[in-house]
């Protein structure tokens, strides 16, 4: 029999105002259980709240010891999913979190690099979803709300565990119609995420 492959770790966020139903928590717990590449899908559902969000995070990260970790979260005001490269060292919230917390120009780890880089092929899967019909983009800012600080502290934890993969995906807030379809395009940035050992020289670059 194979040996099998370290498990997936697949996390969503609860809802938060402005969006009372967020798709990343709906479509990490439709793949929950399911097998890709040969590796099981683990999914995390996480408040969206600065600190609770990364303790979290990181037991779950100290227990599972995936081989992929990605963070999905809701981006309300776009129209694509959006495959981020950056995590910038940062909280500045526009909106308190969900435990009445709002954060203005605090690091996340003192000290800390200024920005991570997310360890995916983001080229291949921005190509990826758009083959399949998506809107899709590589995006340079995750922002300075909770989604980037999960992104922030992923990398963060991950950073001298060089083999793990791991990044961040925006998803738009969908018309009821194109829900169940961004469970397709996540099964998609994971299929990627692992097959694709060379990301693909394609612009993703962005003038503003
Ligand atoms: N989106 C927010 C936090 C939780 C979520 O789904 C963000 O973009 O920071």
């Amino acid at each position: 029999m194979a040996a099998l492959k370290a498990p997936i770790l697949l996390t969503g966020f609860d809802a938060f105002e402005g969006v009372p139903a967020n798709p990343s928590r709906r479509v990490a717990q439709a793949l929950a259980g399911q097998s890709v590449q040969g590796s099981r899908v683990h999914a995390l559902v996480l408040p969206t709240v600065f600190e609770l969000s990364r303790r979290q995070l990181e037991a779950t990260l100290a227990a599972l010891r995936p081989r992929l970790v990605l963070a999905l979260g809701a981006a309300p005001a776009r129209a694509a999913i959006r495959v981020e490269r950056v995590a910038i060292n940062v909280d500045d919230a526009r909106i308190a979190d969900n435990a009445g917390r709002q954060p203005i120009d605090c690091p996340i780890v003192a000290g800390g690099p200024a920005a991570y880089f997310a360890r995916l092929p983001i080229k291949a899967i921005v190509a990826a979803l758009r083959e399949a019909g998506f809107a899709a983009e590589v995006s340079h800012s995750a922002g300075t709300f909770v989604c980037n600080h999960v992104f922030y502290a992923l990398m963060h934890a991950l950073r001298r565990r060089r083999t793990v993969r791991a990044g961040f995906v925006h998803l738009p807030v969908p018309a009821d119609a194109a829900a169940a379809r961004q469970e397709e395009a996540v099964r998609i940035a994971l299929e990627v995420a692992l097959g694709v050992a060379q990301d693909l020289p394609a612009a993703g670059g962005s003038v503003d």
